[in-house]
């Protein structure tokens, strides 16, 4: 198949997802044709049939704010055109489900089909704001296929647009092959070098994820046994959690490490995962810690508890509560034969419920679905 995918090339997971997909996608032998404003992460090496398409978004005096929804339909219309695409992907509903339509309509009826997939805030928190809301419903509804990456964002898709729609649930996905323990005993020596237990968050630190709670959470655990914070990404809320950690007098065991482009050796120097998002539609990151072998302590929002198995991969609590999610830390923490209990599932659960291979085909099956014109497949 020769496939377009529109996407955001930031630090985020619709990215992750995107990039990866691709990659995949193209290693099958399929023709792949990245569509974006910048190079996204994780497009790194060559694959022959697999490129990559900058979108220009040129300025102008009269416009205060840049064009990119035309911009981007005007790209999706050469690459269309000139690659004779099948189909195009569009991840993260706004704008690229809207631009796709756009160039669907200026190409006329010359097949392409379009499959847009629902990452999250673009349904739970941006797509619902007035300004956006009923040019989202209209380009979910006129998407040939639409995919969301757990059962809370179909739901949530269908209820807050009143939609009625065939949403097929993908979930995300995780390379098992490369993500999977690796000795870091070096990077292990330099986080904690006294033995100290390492906790670990990755995020873009925006206020959906409540990275300060990690900090809460972390001075009770320290408070206890001694321990390391690990925190990686940026974001919004960054400068404040560095100055929290200074407040609480922890910034001696917390190190920012910003944007990491190699997870597996940080994640292998690590124990537990804390993922304390006030929303969450998946946690591709939490999956990526499991495949590594590290519990997760989450809350119990969105597409999480459909990650993560209270009392087998790790414990949920309620947003907010801090003083449940050390607990729960601490008992993981310190006991050795229930880490290893759950530390073995972590890693059964990413294999057998989200390994790429597995997820690949069913986004190669739900592509021949909608180009057959057939109606959705079910779980
Ligand atoms: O929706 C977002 O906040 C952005 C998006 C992203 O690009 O990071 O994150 C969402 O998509 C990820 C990949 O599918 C999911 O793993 C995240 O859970 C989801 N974020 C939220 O729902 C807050």
């Amino acid at each position: 198949m020769k496939i377009g995918i529109a996407c955001y090339p930031t630090y985020g997971g619709s990215g992750v997802v995107a990039a990866e997909l691709g990659k995949a996608l193209a290693e099958r032998g399929h023709q792949i044709h990245f569509i974006s404003y910048a190079m996204p992460i994780r497009l790194d090496g060559f694959i022959g049939n697999m490129v990559y398409h900058e979108v220009e978004v040129s300025s102008y005096p009269l416009f205060d704010f840049p064009l990119y929804t035309p911009a981007l339909a005007s790209k999706i219309v050469e690459v269309t055109k000139f690659e004779r695409l099948d189909i195009l992907h569009a991840h993260y509903a706004i704008p690229h489900a809207i631009s796709a339509y756009l160039a669907k309509q200026i190409l006329g009826n010359n097949g392409l089909k379009i499959v847009t997939t629902l990452h999250g805030t673009d349904i739970t928190l941006v797509g619902l704001e007035p300004s956006y809301l009923p040019v989202m419903k209209f380009s979910i509804e006129q998407s040939d296929g639409v995919t969301a990456v757990s059962r809370f964002l179909r739901e949530k898709t269908l209820t807050n647009y009143h939609i009625n729609k065939d949403i097929q649930v993908i979930p995300n996905f995780v390379d098992t092959k490369k993500y999977q323990r690796i000795d870091a005993a070096n990077i292990r020596k330099n986080l904690a070098p006294n033995g100290e237990k390492v906790l670990i968050h990755v995020s873009n630190f925006r206020p959906v994820k409540r990275v300060p709670d990690v900090v809460r959470i972390f001075q009770l655990v320290r408070q206890k046994i001694p321990a390391k914070l690990v925190l990686i990404g940026d974001g919004p809320d960054r400068s404040y959690c560095e100055q929290l950690a200074r407040e609480l007098d922890l910034i001696h065991d917390v190190k920012f490490l910003g944007k990491q482009s190699e997870l597996v050796c940080l994640l292998s120097a690590s124990d537990l995962f804390i993922i304390p998002s006030q929303s969450e539609s998946f946690g591709l990151s939490a999956l990526e810690a499991m495949a590594c072998e590290i519990p997760v302590v989450a809350t119990s929002v969105g597409g999480l508890p459909e990650l993560v198995l209270h009392g087998e991969t790790g414990y949920i609590a309620e947003i907010g509560d801090v003083e449940r999610m050390a607990k729960y830390a601490i008992d993981l923490l310190t006991s050795d034969a229930k880490y290893k209990l759950f530390s073995a599932a972590s890693r059964r659960r990413a294999v057998e419920a989200f390994d790429a291979e597995k997820v690949i085909d069913l986004y190669e099956h739900y592509y021949e679905h909608v180009l057959s014109g057939q109606p959705a497949l079910t779980e």
